[in-house]
């Protein structure tokens, strides 16, 4: 079977979140969103996300940027083509174009559930996913006191969430981790994020963190840094997962090699799609660094593609996998994404595709601009 690739449809619709979510290097109160809608030469339809945000304080990415990439360089090299195999779209895109791995993902994960589309089968069948339903964990913002990300947290935990991520930044890290230790006891699965907030001069401050018994802290330092978080993670019993630094399979190795981390924060849309996300479980496998699947705040057509990864087998510390109702007042799918009173997502397993319906009048009242390319 093969996939021609006919038409490709761009639109950005604007999503507000229902609480604005902060992080050390900025606030989103609603979201501007990249979507794809894929089309082969059969007629079989597909869509995909791109998980760039409005401004690069996450990766020198957004989604303006995606948008001149994919029509561009990207879509141009993919329209009227035949495909055999999901896995030969990212090489084809990366050859001689470097970094926008965000614009790649959004077609390349497009392709997966096109190709999951034509062969009747979910795409986490596609990909190999062993997990029917996947742990999901929350990510909150950095709140204005300690008590109002207490108050956060503890109702987080109420509703069965499997881990409990808190955002951090300088002035907002240590005292807010401990008053959430304290009134969620030593068992409660905390971790922290500082999204690159600190630097190596940090390292006795950040080893404060040490006494909470967090699961993790993710990506303390730069971006783009692998070197130092080698030389913090030496400083600090808490294990480092990186986030940001990891862009492709490459720097997973690096990782290892130079001992930057102990856990990878595996998100499809930042590393160039599912062959590049595929490939560096695959590598964290080998070496034993467990994974976990992690989020944009995507609406829930990305989420789709969030889950049907994190089925993997060494996905086995809980997601940032939230239902829809934590981001929108109502999601752009149904079913919306759901999460039972254990913490677990179920995994559409049997219907093909992506496993949820597009809202397509619903996508078509939030669209600000729209742009179709074909061959
Ligand atoms: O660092 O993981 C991050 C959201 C936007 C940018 C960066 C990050 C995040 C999150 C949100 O933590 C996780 C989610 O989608 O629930
Ligand atoms: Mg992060």
């Amino acid at each position: 079977m093969k996939v021609k690739l006919a038409r490709i449809s761009l639109r950005e619709i604007r999503l507000p979140l229902r609480e604005p979510f902060r992080i050390s290097s900025g606030v989103t109160e609603h979201r501007r969103i990249l979507l794809l809608a894929l089309e082969d030469s059969e007629g079989a339809a597909a869509w995909s996300e791109c998980v760039a945000g409005e401004k690069p304080n996450y990766s020198p990415e957004t989604i303006d940027t995606a948008w001149l990439a994919i029509r561009e360089w990207l879509a141009p090299r993919l329209l009227g083509r035949e495909f055999e195999d999901p896995e030969q779209v990212f090489p084809l895109l990366d050859l001689d174009v470097r970094g926008h791995r965000m614009a790649k993902a959004a077609l390349e994960m497009g392709i997966w559930a096109l190709f999951a589309i034509r062969r009747e089968i979910s795409l986490a069948r596609l990909l190999g996913g062993t997990h029917r339903s996947v742990p999901a964990g929350i990510s909150l913002g950095i709140q204005s006191t300690p008590q109002a990300l207490v108050e956060r947290a503890r109702s987080a935990l109420q509703q069965g969430y499997r881990k409990i991520k808190l955002k951090i930044a300088p002035g907002a890290d240590i005292q807010f981790v401990a008053a959430v230790r304290e009134a969620l006891g030593p068992e409660a699965p905390l971790m922290a994020d500082a999204n690159s907030a600190y630097a190596l001069h940090d390292a006795d401050h950040l080893a404060q963190l040490d006494r909470f018994g967090l699961m993790m802290i993710e990506q303390p330092l730069a971006w783009d840094d692998l070197v130092r978080h080698a030389a913090l993670q030496q400083r600090l019993a808490t294990p480092i997962c990186l986030d940001e630094s990891i862009t492709s399979p490459q720097h997973a190795e690096d990782m290892i090699t130079l001992g930057s981390g102990k856990i990878v924060n595996i998100k499809p849309g930042r590393v160039g799609g599912l062959g590049q996300a595929k490939a560096i479980h695959d590598i964290c496998q080998r070496h034993r660094i467990p994974v976990w699947c992690g989020g944009m705040l995507e609406s829930g057509i990305g989420r789709a593609y969030n889950v049907a990864l994190a089925s993997l087998p060494n996905f086995v510390i809980p997601g940032d996998l939230s239902p829809s109702a934590r981001y929108w007042e109502r999601d752009i799918v149904s079913p919306e994404w759901t999460m039972d009173s254990n913490g677990l997502v179920p995994v559409p397993w049997d219907k093909p595709g992506i496993g949820v319906e597009v809202d397509l009048d619903r996508v078509d009242n939030l669209t600000s601009r729209s742009e179709t390319l074909a061959y």
